[in-house]
Protein backbone atom coordinates (compact mmCIF):
# COMPACT_ATOMS: atom_id res chain seq x y z
CA UNK A 1 0.00 0.00 0.00
CA UNK A 2 1.20 3.32 -0.36
CA UNK A 3 2.73 5.13 2.07
CA UNK A 4 0.00 8.01 1.71
CA UNK A 5 -2.75 6.01 1.07
CA UNK A 6 -6.33 6.61 -0.13
CA UNK A 7 -8.73 6.65 2.85
CA UNK A 8 -12.47 7.04 2.18
CA UNK A 9 -14.22 7.99 6.00
CA UNK A 10 -17.95 7.05 5.63
CA UNK A 11 -19.47 9.39 8.80
CA UNK A 12 -17.90 12.67 10.28
CA UNK A 13 -15.63 12.00 12.54
CA UNK A 14 -14.13 14.27 15.76
CA UNK A 15 -12.52 17.82 13.73
CA UNK A 16 -9.09 16.55 15.55
CA UNK A 17 -9.04 13.65 13.66
CA UNK A 18 -10.69 14.35 10.38
CA UNK A 19 -7.79 17.08 10.32
CA UNK A 20 -5.19 14.67 11.27
CA UNK A 21 -6.19 12.31 8.85
CA UNK A 22 -6.12 14.92 5.90
CA UNK A 23 -2.85 15.45 7.21
CA UNK A 24 -1.62 11.64 7.06
CA UNK A 25 -3.77 10.10 4.01
CA UNK A 26 -5.22 11.28 0.78
CA UNK A 27 -8.46 11.44 2.80
CA UNK A 28 -12.29 12.03 1.37
CA UNK A 29 -14.57 12.86 4.40
CA UNK A 30 -17.94 13.02 4.71
CA UNK A 31 -18.97 16.41 5.83
CA UNK A 32 -23.06 16.12 6.13
CA UNK A 33 -22.55 13.09 8.62
CA UNK A 34 -25.54 11.62 6.11
CA UNK A 35 -25.07 8.04 6.20
CA UNK A 36 -23.86 6.07 2.60
CA UNK A 37 -26.93 4.29 0.58
CA UNK A 38 -25.42 0.61 -0.29
CA UNK A 39 -24.75 1.60 -3.92
CA UNK A 40 -22.59 4.61 -2.83
CA UNK A 41 -20.57 2.08 -0.10
CA UNK A 42 -19.70 -0.23 -3.36
CA UNK A 43 -18.33 2.77 -5.29
CA UNK A 44 -16.05 3.61 -2.65
CA UNK A 45 -15.10 0.62 -1.78
CA UNK A 46 -13.82 0.37 -5.21
CA UNK A 47 -11.90 3.63 -5.32
CA UNK A 48 -10.47 3.53 -1.96
CA UNK A 49 -7.34 1.53 -0.23
CA UNK A 50 -8.79 2.20 3.13
CA UNK A 51 -12.42 2.29 4.25
CA UNK A 52 -13.06 3.90 7.45
CA UNK A 53 -16.77 2.97 7.98
CA UNK A 54 -18.91 3.04 11.41
CA UNK A 55 -21.68 0.20 12.87
CA UNK A 56 -24.33 2.63 10.55
CA UNK A 57 -22.72 1.11 7.23
CA UNK A 58 -23.05 -3.02 6.41
CA UNK A 59 -20.38 -3.84 4.86
CA UNK A 60 -21.65 -6.98 3.30
CA UNK A 61 -19.84 -9.53 0.22
CA UNK A 62 -21.58 -7.18 -2.25
CA UNK A 63 -19.26 -4.24 -0.51
CA UNK A 64 -15.78 -6.21 -0.26
CA UNK A 65 -16.63 -7.66 -3.53
CA UNK A 66 -16.76 -4.21 -5.19
CA UNK A 67 -13.43 -3.38 -3.64
CA UNK A 68 -11.81 -5.51 -5.63
CA UNK A 69 -8.34 -5.95 -6.03
CA UNK A 70 -8.00 -2.16 -4.64
CA UNK A 71 -9.29 -2.24 -1.22
CA UNK A 72 -6.82 -3.32 1.54
CA UNK A 73 -8.28 -2.03 4.78
CA UNK A 74 -11.04 -1.67 6.14
CA UNK A 75 -10.30 0.18 9.57
CA UNK A 76 -13.34 0.43 11.40
CA UNK A 77 -14.55 2.94 13.96
CA UNK A 78 -15.85 1.45 16.64
CA UNK A 79 -15.17 -2.23 18.96
CA UNK A 80 -17.84 -4.33 17.59
CA UNK A 81 -17.66 -5.65 13.56
CA UNK A 82 -21.01 -7.20 13.35
CA UNK A 83 -21.87 -4.89 10.43
CA UNK A 84 -18.71 -6.20 8.58
CA UNK A 85 -18.77 -9.45 6.66
CA UNK A 86 -15.47 -10.64 8.16
CA UNK A 87 -15.37 -13.91 5.94
CA UNK A 88 -15.96 -11.97 2.57
CA UNK A 89 -13.29 -9.69 3.91
CA UNK A 90 -10.77 -12.60 4.85
CA UNK A 91 -11.27 -14.52 1.57
CA UNK A 92 -10.33 -11.16 -0.54
CA UNK A 93 -7.05 -10.80 1.50
CA UNK A 94 -8.41 -7.70 3.50
CA UNK A 95 -7.24 -7.13 6.65
CA UNK A 96 -9.50 -5.76 8.98
CA UNK A 97 -9.02 -3.70 12.12
CA UNK A 98 -11.38 -1.71 15.57
CA UNK A 99 -10.85 -0.08 18.00
CA UNK A 100 -11.30 -1.67 21.00
CA UNK A 101 -10.28 -0.80 24.82
CA UNK A 102 -10.61 2.94 24.29
CA UNK A 103 -14.53 2.94 24.51
CA UNK A 104 -14.32 -0.23 27.73
CA UNK A 105 -15.23 2.38 31.04
CA UNK A 106 -17.34 4.90 29.01
CA UNK A 107 -19.88 1.59 27.90
CA UNK A 108 -19.56 0.08 31.20
CA UNK A 109 -20.36 4.04 32.53
CA UNK A 110 -23.57 3.82 30.61
CA UNK A 111 -24.38 -0.20 31.85
CA UNK A 112 -24.63 1.15 35.19
CA UNK A 113 -26.13 4.09 34.73
CA UNK A 114 -28.98 1.65 33.12
CA UNK A 115 -29.15 -0.71 35.87
CA UNK A 116 -29.90 2.12 38.72
CA UNK A 117 -31.68 3.70 36.17
CA UNK A 118 -34.67 0.65 35.37
CA UNK A 119 -35.16 -0.46 39.04
CA UNK A 120 -35.10 3.12 39.92
CA UNK A 121 -37.28 4.94 37.93
CA UNK A 122 -35.53 7.54 36.45
CA UNK A 123 -36.77 8.81 33.15
CA UNK A 124 -40.17 7.87 34.50
CA UNK A 125 -39.65 10.78 37.40
CA UNK A 126 -38.12 13.03 35.36
CA UNK A 127 -41.23 12.73 32.68
CA UNK A 128 -43.34 12.62 34.82
CA UNK A 129 -42.05 15.99 36.79
CA UNK A 130 -41.58 17.86 33.50
CA UNK A 131 -45.17 16.81 32.56
CA UNK A 132 -46.29 19.02 35.41
CA UNK A 133 -47.56 15.76 37.16
CA UNK A 134 -45.49 15.89 39.88
CA UNK A 135 -48.01 16.93 43.15
CA UNK A 136 -45.24 16.56 45.85
CA UNK A 137 -43.20 13.91 48.20
CA UNK A 138 -45.51 11.38 49.15
CA UNK A 139 -44.34 8.54 51.02
CA UNK A 140 -45.75 5.64 48.82
CA UNK A 141 -45.05 7.40 45.03
CA UNK A 142 -42.38 6.38 42.52
CA UNK A 143 -41.34 3.71 44.90
CA UNK A 144 -38.73 1.38 42.89
CA UNK A 145 -36.60 -1.35 43.70
CA UNK A 146 -33.28 -1.52 46.16
CA UNK A 147 -29.74 -2.05 44.09
CA UNK A 148 -27.56 -3.03 46.87
CA UNK A 149 -27.84 -6.70 47.94
CA UNK A 150 -29.08 -7.91 44.54
CA UNK A 151 -28.09 -10.37 42.28
CA UNK A 152 -25.90 -8.95 38.65
CA UNK A 153 -25.46 -11.75 35.59
CA UNK A 154 -23.07 -10.45 33.43
CA UNK A 155 -23.56 -12.20 29.97
CA UNK A 156 -19.64 -11.51 28.65
CA UNK A 157 -17.03 -11.16 30.86
CA UNK A 158 -14.46 -9.35 28.43
CA UNK A 159 -12.95 -6.00 28.60
CA UNK A 160 -16.69 -4.26 28.77
CA UNK A 161 -18.20 -7.54 31.55
CA UNK A 162 -15.48 -6.65 33.86
CA UNK A 163 -15.37 -2.76 34.13
CA UNK A 164 -19.31 -3.54 34.80
CA UNK A 165 -18.45 -5.56 37.55
CA UNK A 166 -15.75 -3.66 39.33
CA UNK A 167 -18.44 -0.51 39.10
CA UNK A 168 -21.42 -2.81 40.44
CA UNK A 169 -19.20 -3.91 43.12
CA UNK A 170 -19.13 -0.47 44.69
CA UNK A 171 -23.05 0.21 44.95
CA UNK A 172 -23.31 -3.55 46.40
CA UNK A 173 -24.20 -6.31 43.95
CA UNK A 174 -23.16 -9.59 44.08
CA UNK A 175 -21.34 -10.21 40.50
CA UNK A 176 -22.07 -13.49 38.29
CA UNK A 177 -21.19 -13.55 35.30
CA UNK A 178 -21.43 -16.17 32.26
CA UNK A 179 -18.85 -16.23 29.28
CA UNK A 180 -17.78 -18.89 26.86
CA UNK A 181 -14.40 -19.43 28.55
CA UNK A 182 -13.83 -18.64 32.27
CA UNK A 183 -11.91 -16.05 33.03
CA UNK A 184 -8.42 -16.17 34.75
CA UNK A 185 -8.87 -17.07 38.78
CA UNK A 186 -7.26 -13.81 39.69
CA UNK A 187 -9.84 -11.76 37.72
CA UNK A 188 -12.42 -13.36 39.22
CA UNK A 189 -11.50 -13.06 43.00
CA UNK A 190 -10.58 -9.20 42.16
CA UNK A 191 -14.25 -8.86 40.99
CA UNK A 192 -15.60 -11.23 43.30
CA UNK A 193 -17.28 -12.67 40.55
CA UNK A 194 -18.85 -16.15 40.23
CA UNK A 195 -19.28 -18.26 37.48
CA UNK A 196 -22.02 -20.15 35.77
CA UNK A 197 -21.23 -22.70 33.41
CA UNK A 198 -24.89 -23.00 32.59
CA UNK A 199 -26.13 -19.26 31.19
CA UNK A 200 -29.71 -21.06 31.82
CA UNK A 201 -29.09 -21.78 35.28
CA UNK A 202 -27.80 -18.38 35.66
CA UNK A 203 -30.35 -16.54 34.43
CA UNK A 204 -32.93 -17.76 36.46
CA UNK A 205 -31.23 -16.96 39.36
CA UNK A 206 -30.28 -13.25 38.90
CA UNK A 207 -32.43 -9.68 39.80
CA UNK A 208 -30.18 -7.98 36.93
CA UNK A 209 -28.90 -9.07 33.88
CA UNK A 210 -26.37 -7.26 31.63
CA UNK A 211 -25.50 -8.24 28.35
CA UNK A 212 -21.65 -7.54 27.52
CA UNK A 213 -20.71 -10.09 24.93
CA UNK A 214 -20.34 -8.93 21.55
CA UNK A 215 -22.96 -9.97 18.80
CA UNK A 216 -21.86 -13.21 16.81
CA UNK A 217 -23.36 -15.73 14.83
CA UNK A 218 -23.08 -17.74 18.50
CA UNK A 219 -24.88 -15.09 20.39
CA UNK A 220 -27.38 -13.66 18.44
CA UNK A 221 -31.03 -14.08 20.20
CA UNK A 222 -28.95 -15.48 23.20
CA UNK A 223 -31.43 -14.17 25.22
CA UNK A 224 -33.84 -15.65 23.92
CA UNK A 225 -37.87 -16.18 24.65
CA UNK A 226 -37.61 -19.26 26.42
CA UNK A 227 -34.71 -17.68 27.92
CA UNK A 228 -36.59 -14.69 29.14
CA UNK A 229 -39.30 -16.94 30.78
CA UNK A 230 -36.69 -18.59 33.23
CA UNK A 231 -36.23 -14.57 34.67
CA UNK A 232 -37.63 -13.95 37.97
CA UNK A 233 -40.74 -11.73 37.40
CA UNK A 234 -38.84 -8.96 39.45
CA UNK A 235 -35.48 -9.17 37.60
CA UNK A 236 -34.29 -6.43 34.77
CA UNK A 237 -32.93 -6.77 31.70
CA UNK A 238 -30.03 -4.22 30.65
CA UNK A 239 -28.21 -4.61 26.49
CA UNK A 240 -25.66 -1.83 25.98
CA UNK A 241 -24.17 -4.44 22.72
CA UNK A 242 -25.90 -5.27 20.33
CA UNK A 243 -30.24 -5.52 19.88
CA UNK A 244 -29.61 -9.06 18.36
CA UNK A 245 -28.47 -10.64 21.05
CA UNK A 246 -32.13 -10.05 22.27
CA UNK A 247 -35.17 -11.75 20.33
CA UNK A 248 -36.59 -8.16 21.21
CA UNK A 249 -40.31 -9.32 19.74
CA UNK A 250 -39.99 -11.78 22.50
CA UNK A 251 -38.54 -9.38 25.01
CA UNK A 252 -41.55 -7.00 24.80
CA UNK A 253 -43.63 -9.70 24.77
CA UNK A 254 -42.29 -10.45 28.60
CA UNK A 255 -42.55 -6.98 29.48
CA UNK A 256 -45.81 -6.52 28.30
CA UNK A 257 -47.64 -9.44 30.32
CA UNK A 258 -44.39 -8.49 33.43
CA UNK A 259 -42.72 -11.11 33.37
CA UNK A 260 -39.63 -9.18 33.34
CA UNK A 261 -39.81 -6.60 35.78
CA UNK A 262 -38.01 -3.87 33.07
CA UNK A 263 -35.57 -3.43 30.67
CA UNK A 264 -32.66 -0.60 30.08
CA UNK A 265 -31.97 -0.74 26.68
CA UNK A 266 -29.37 1.50 24.07
CA UNK A 267 -29.46 -0.90 21.74
CA UNK A 268 -32.09 -2.34 19.42
CA UNK A 269 -32.14 -5.02 16.77
CA UNK A 270 -33.29 -2.70 13.38
CA UNK A 271 -31.27 0.74 14.47
CA UNK A 272 -32.33 3.32 14.19
CA UNK A 273 -35.93 2.03 14.11
CA UNK A 274 -37.56 1.51 17.65
CA UNK A 275 -40.19 -1.03 17.86
CA UNK A 276 -43.33 1.23 18.89
CA UNK A 277 -44.46 -1.14 21.56
CA UNK A 278 -40.98 -0.44 23.53
CA UNK A 279 -42.01 3.20 23.19
CA UNK A 280 -45.49 2.74 25.42
CA UNK A 281 -43.91 -0.05 27.84
CA UNK A 282 -42.93 2.91 31.25
CA UNK A 283 -40.80 -0.43 32.45
CA UNK A 284 -38.42 0.54 29.85
CA UNK A 285 -35.30 3.09 29.86
CA UNK A 286 -34.36 3.48 25.91
CA UNK A 287 -31.39 5.47 24.97
CA UNK A 288 -30.13 6.22 21.11
CA UNK A 289 -26.85 3.33 21.11
CA UNK A 290 -24.91 6.51 22.86
CA UNK A 291 -23.20 3.66 25.44
CA UNK A 292 -19.41 5.08 23.91
CA UNK A 293 -20.49 8.72 23.17
CA UNK A 294 -17.97 11.01 24.96
CA UNK A 295 -15.79 13.07 23.22
CA UNK A 296 -12.61 11.65 25.44
CA UNK A 297 -13.76 8.01 23.81
CA UNK A 298 -14.84 9.54 20.17
CA UNK A 299 -11.38 10.92 19.54
CA UNK A 300 -9.42 7.98 21.25
CA UNK A 301 -10.93 5.54 18.62
CA UNK A 302 -10.18 7.93 15.80
CA UNK A 303 -6.61 7.83 17.31
CA UNK A 304 -6.54 4.50 17.01
CA UNK A 305 -8.15 4.04 13.65
CA UNK A 306 -4.96 6.52 12.87
CA UNK A 307 -2.54 4.30 14.06
CA UNK A 308 -3.97 1.47 12.58
CA UNK A 309 -3.92 2.72 8.98
CA UNK A 310 -0.49 4.44 9.45
CA UNK A 311 0.82 1.00 10.80
CA UNK A 312 -0.51 -1.31 7.67
CA UNK A 313 0.67 1.46 5.25
CA UNK A 314 4.17 1.30 7.21
CA UNK A 315 3.87 -2.69 6.33
CA UNK A 316 3.33 -3.94 10.16
CA UNK A 317 0.57 -5.64 11.25
CA UNK A 318 -2.14 -3.35 13.52
CA UNK A 319 -2.76 -4.27 16.96
CA UNK A 320 -6.01 -4.00 16.60
CA UNK A 321 -6.32 -6.43 13.46
CA UNK A 322 -9.55 -8.77 14.27
CA UNK A 323 -8.63 -12.14 13.71
CA UNK A 324 -11.55 -13.99 14.43
CA UNK A 325 -15.22 -13.48 14.35
CA UNK A 326 -16.54 -16.57 16.01
CA UNK A 327 -15.28 -15.39 19.78
C1 LIG B 1 -19.64 2.81 18.59
C2 LIG B 1 -20.26 0.52 19.45
O1 LIG B 1 -19.93 4.10 18.81
O2 LIG B 1 -17.92 0.35 19.22
C3 LIG B 1 -18.98 -0.21 19.20
O3 LIG B 1 -19.06 -1.43 18.99
O4 LIG B 1 -21.26 -0.08 19.57
C4 LIG B 1 -20.43 1.98 19.55
O5 LIG B 1 -20.25 2.35 20.87
C5 LIG B 1 -19.96 2.45 17.17
O6 LIG B 1 -19.83 1.11 16.93
C6 LIG B 1 -19.10 3.21 16.21
O7 LIG B 1 -19.04 2.59 14.96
Amino acid sequence: MAAKPVVIVTRKLPDIIETRMMELFDTTLNLTDEAMSAEQLREAAASTDVLVPTVTDRIDASVIEAGGARLKMIASFGTGVDHIDFQAAKKQGIIVTNTPDVLTEDTADMTMALILAVPRRLTEGELRLRAGEWKGWSPTSMLGHRIWGKRLGIIGMGRIGQAVARRARGFGLSVHYHNRNRVHEEIENELGATYWSSLDQMIAHMDIISINCPHTPATYHLLNKRRLQLMKPHAYVVNTSRGEVIDEDALIAALEREEVAGAGLDVYESEPAVNPKLLKLKSAVLLPHMGSATIEGRIAMGEKVIVNIRTFADGHNPKDRVIDMMF
